[in-house]
């Protein structure tokens, strides 16, 4: 081991007890975890179930008084559109969403070459403007509404430009915790998003914070695959962009991750990451927070400690490559699906707001749908490094080629302006 992965891996030896290490190369892939935490609480079952109904009481009375006025309202009860559990949605429709991404890769892009050379599909258009991005968009007061604009207007193009007529799918992602790689989603059928990566021998990812970020590399737990993805609809796929950096002994691709640098798709799914990070007592925990500096201290971790977070801790259960890279992950189809449940985990968070202080409200129920936060990752730099103002509702969300701009204000709910759907 280089000296280099020690403190990461005593610091992960806290972190991670023996049996769900799983560091060392063998010849088979690790066994599952079994631990507690695996098995939806009815409390959880019953936050989602009030959240959703205080969204659609909440579209009712906003109905009702704009419609008392003379005016009609643009997002109603009758309107909303919902977002569903992969594993929920029929083998018609998973397929017709495969078909989408498979269609909006085969899309020229609308990136000119002399920005992104290495972007060759409409797909690749979404990863260059979060790779261009990056540094600007995670751990700041931009993160949450621009990804939830991000994974929007990507299911926009599946719907307008591919002819996909469902919606964006999410991943549960405490429901497969103990093996992701046997679920719905990445079990390798016709009807999953492609399967693990072969299995090939391997310690988990060392992650190294980039450049001008402060934090330690950190060692995180193996996967049970690490090799091409060779099963599945998303087989052999090719990646255009990237890599950019944020993973130990990986060479940057040219131009920055904005050149061609075609290669297989490789992923590394497993149990011990998924449980770890994101299971039932995690997504409990989130949804219980009083106010957004809390929820997303709970939701990103503390980026190079140990403590990652739901958010990192399922990208680097997809890890692999590209999505083990901070900057090109949206490269791997899995992305979109992750992200769809950050949203999901953040919507379903806000509406708990509206309900009765008695009931977990918020006093001022109009609080999460307004409340940038007031922490470090309320500004508009990384962490606030360096020092920056607060963001604000009116800043901009820029997509670049891949997408219309917005304002963070303009999405902060997903019943309002251009938005109209909730989760079941
Ligand atoms: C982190 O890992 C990188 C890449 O392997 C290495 O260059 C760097 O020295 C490491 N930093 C620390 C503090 O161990
Ligand atoms: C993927 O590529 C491998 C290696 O070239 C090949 O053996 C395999 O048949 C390919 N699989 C599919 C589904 O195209
Ligand atoms: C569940 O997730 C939390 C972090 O959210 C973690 O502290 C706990 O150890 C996890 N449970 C298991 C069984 O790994
Ligand atoms: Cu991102």
């Amino acid at each position: 081991m280089k000296p280099a992965a020690l403190l990461g891996a005593a610091l992960a030896a806290v972190a991670f007890p023996a049996g769900a290490h799983a560091r060392c190369s063998s010849d088979a892939p690790p066994p599952a975890p079994v631990g507690d935490d695996l098995t939806e609480p009815k409390e959880l079952t019953d936050l989602f179930e009030k959240a959703k109904k205080a969204v659609i009481d909440r579209l009712h009375e906003d109905e009702k008084a704009l419609r008392a006025r003379g005016e009609a309202p643009r997002c109603t009860a009758d309107k909303l559109i919902f977002r569903r559990e992969y594993g929920s949605l029929s083998k018609d429709e998973r397929l017709a969403y495969v078909n989408a991404v498979k269609c909006l890769q085969s899309k020229p892009p609308r990136t000119p070459a002399s920005v992104a050379p290495g972007a060759r599909s409409r797909f690749d258009d979404f990863v260059v403007v979060h790779i261009q991005q990056t540094l600007d968009i995670h751990y700041s007061g931009i993160f949450q509404a621009w990804h939830r604009w991000f994974v929007y207007q990507y299911e926009k193009a599946l719907r307008d430009e591919c002819g996909y007529t469902g919606y964006q799918p999410y991943w549960d992602w405490p429901k497969y915790a103990s093996a992701p790689q046997d679920s719905p989603l990445f079990n390798g059928d016709p009807y999953s998003l492609g399967g693990n990566g072969e299995y090939v021998p391997h310690d988990g990812p060392v992650i190294v914070p980039p450049e001008g970020v402060s934090g330690g590399n950190i060692s995180l737990p193996a996967g049970v695959g690490g090799g091409f993805v060779r099963t599945g609809p998303f087989a052999n796929m090719t990646v255009n962009l990237g890599p950019v950096g944020g993973l130990a002994d990986t060479a940057p691709g040219p131009q920055g991750g904005l050149g061609y640098n075609p290669r297989g798709l490789k992923r590394d799914l497993g149990g011990a990451m998924n449980t770890r990070y994101a299971n039932y007592t995690t997504v409990l925990r989130l949804l219980t927070q009083p106010d957004v500096d809390a929820f997303r201290t709970v939701s990103e971790g503390v980026p190079y400690t140990v403590e990652i977070g739901p958010h990192g801790g399922i990208h680097y259960t997809i890890g692999g490559d590209p999505g083990g890279d901070l900057f090109t992950s949206p490269g791997d189809p899995a992305f979109w699906v992750h992200h769809a449940q950050m949203d999901r985990v953040w919507a379903t968070w806000q509406a708990l707001g509206l309900l009765p202080p008695a009931d977990g409200g918020d006093p001022d129920p109009a609080r999460r749908y307004t409340d940038l936060g007031k922490g470090d990752y309320a500004h508009r730099t990384w962490q606030n490094s360096p020092p920056s103002p607060f963001a604000e509702l009116s800043d901009v969300i820029d997509m670049g080629y891949a997408a219309p701009s917005t304002t963070i204000g303009a999405v902060m709910s997903t019943t309002e302006g251009e938005l109209c759907y909730f989760y079941l």
